[in-house]
């Protein structure tokens, strides 16, 4: 299927309920907001430049009633039933199994990214509906020793209210899932504030969440706005009744969002900002393995995930043959439309990221830096740029930040602890990995002086979070985990209960004397 004709895109955007024009909010019964197409922004196919759809912008009231809503309706949710609702968030995953590989297809055509990536995506979420499902039935509190006679006392666990969801462009549906389900069927309410840049597949999943809502007879939980400008999403974060905010998105955003937070004591951040995904290779690493991992963690998603491996930290001994072998193995990667099979890497974004692309490469170059691989944009039509590869140091300032774009810095390193600090020596912790067939170097990698990061991969690449684990990192990453392992409680209030089921109390003797 050639996807890139306008009627077989045509055909999958009519099949997901996208127009020509959309509405840019839902909240409530099918309450889509008004189609205004004067006023109305593009979405742009990164690989062909062209316009897919237009959305009409979210407004300040549109905003305020998705929150509206969202309240009202967390009033009667919190007191379903937990395995109730997670009635409503199994069909979720059984209509975005139907719909996956118009979604996939969707994800491919406004992000750039592979149609098997796309659709990997959509997997995961539907995954992700069921891991939510087996939650809704395990929102587990402990029951602790009472020091008083006659006394019972545990934990439980409450919903918050109003979660306010807001995602990136590079993975514009799955992180939604991760937080949205988990924190449904914890009896929150949810808004969900995608990226502009990329914002079809959540109209999409909201049509889908509609039909779920309608069927099973609720409303306003799962509510959406896409504004085009920042005023709109930072009255999201700043509307007191949103408890949580989870945040997707760079650092210097995910800072603006926490210090809006912590004007109210009481209401939760969860970030997940930039990562710098440093991966050692050691002398003892089995290449065969190695050279895959790193090629598809540097290069999956054009080197724009959280998760890229952007940082090669090899023992010196080992670098010729690495990047010898790296060269090989990336003239192998197929580059172009993402929708022929075997693409592995679509464009970037936008112009933007094809400019951040060229000033690391420029600032790399001026600081001494040797490019062994790639380097180049590449001409038009699409943002496509070459993968590259540059031997560098750790202290450089574009090897510090991350940059969006298939760059792999090759970083030296002579003992083993020195390969620790330079892994650790930058301010994002977000994925991090290990070659190594040595089992001290993987202890000590994993040890309190080891990876500083939320995520540690052995022989594996960085990239590729299993969805039972809490995705997330530390330092200038945020902090946040969603997904998997005990992130549910990222969602709920703890409250300690104690109570005296017997006849006595040490008070009523004060009221005898
Ligand atoms: C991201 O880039 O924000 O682990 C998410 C991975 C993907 C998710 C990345 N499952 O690489």
């Amino acid at each position: 299927m050639n996807v890139q004709t306008s009627s077989a895109a045509s055909r999958i955007l009519a099949s997901l309920g996208i127009a020509e024009v959309n509405a840019g909010a839902c909240s409530g019964r099918n309450g889509w907001s008004a189609v205004d197409p004067a006023n109305a922004f593009a979405s742009i196919n990164p690989s062909t430049e062209q316009p897919i759809a237009r959305i009409t912008p979210a407004t300040h009231q549109d905003l305020k009633q998705a929150v509206d809503v969202a309240s009202e309706a967390f009033r009667s949710w919190r007191m379903v039933p937990a395995p109730k609702r997670g009635e409503l968030i199994g069909r979720i995953g059984e209509l975005l199994a139907e719909h996956k590989d118009a979604l996939g297809a969707l994800l491919s055509l406004e992000t750039g990214k592979s149609l098997a990536e796309g659709k990997g995506e959509i997997g995961e979420m539907v995954d992700m509906a069921k891991f939510a499902v087996g939650q809704s039935r395990m929102l587990y509190g402990f029951t602790m020793q009472s020091q008083r006679n006659d006394h019972r006392m545990y934990d439980q666990w409450l919903p918050l209210g109003v979660v306010g969801i807001i995602t990136a462009y590079n993975f514009p549906a799955a992180p939604w899932s991760w937080n949205a389900l988990v924190a449904a069927v914890c009896g929150n309410t949810v808004v969900w504030k995608p990226s502009p840049k990329v914002a079809l597949p959540a109209i999409a999943i909201q049509h889908l969440c509609n039909q779920a809502m309608n069927e099973l007879g609720y409303e306003g939980i799962f509510s959406l706005v896409i504004p085009s400008d920042e005023d709109v999403s930072e009255a999201l974060v700043r509307d007191r009744r949103v408890q949580v905010v989870s945040f997707t998105g760079s650092s210097r955003i995910g800072r603006r969002v926490s210090q809006i937070l912590a004007e109210d004591l009481g209401r939760r951040h969860l970030l997940e900002c930039s990562g710098n995904n440093g991966c050692i290779l050691d002398e003892s690493a089995d290449l065969d393995l190695s050279i895959a991992a790193i090629t598809f963690g540097a290069l999956g998603t054009t080197g724009q995930r959280c998760t890229s491996t952007r940082r090669l930290i090899v023992h010196k001994s080992r670098t010729k043959e690495v990047v010898e072998r790296l060269k090989k193995a990336y003239a192998k990667i197929k580059m172009g439309d993402p929708f022929q099979p075997g693409t592995l890497i679509g464009p970037l974004i936008d112009k933007p990221a094809i400019r951040e692309f060229e000033k690391a490469v420029a600032e790399a170059r001026a600081l001494g830096g040797e490019v062994v691989y790639g380097g180049n944009v590449m001409p038009g039509p699409g943002y496509y740029v070459e993968p590259t590869i540059i031997l560098a140091r750790n202290d450089w300032p574009c090897v510090q930040h991350e940059t969006f774009a298939p760059i792999l810095y090759v970083i030296e390193y002579e003992t083993f602890d020195e390969a620790l600090d330079l892994h650790n020596g930058v301010p994002q912790g977000l994925a991090s990995g290990i070659q190594s067939t040595d089992i001290r170097h993987i202890e000590a990698f994993l040890s309190a002086k080891g990876s500083d990061c939320g995520i540690a991969k052995v022989n594996m690449g960085t990239t590729g979070a299993d969805i039972g684990a809490a995705f997330g990192g530390e330092k200038e990453t945020g902090g946040g985990r969603a997904s998997g392992s005990e992130s549910w409680k990222s969602y709920m209030r703890r409250q300690s209960v104690a109570i005296n089921w017997g006849e006595e109390t040490p008070w009523r003797k004060l009221l005898e004397a």
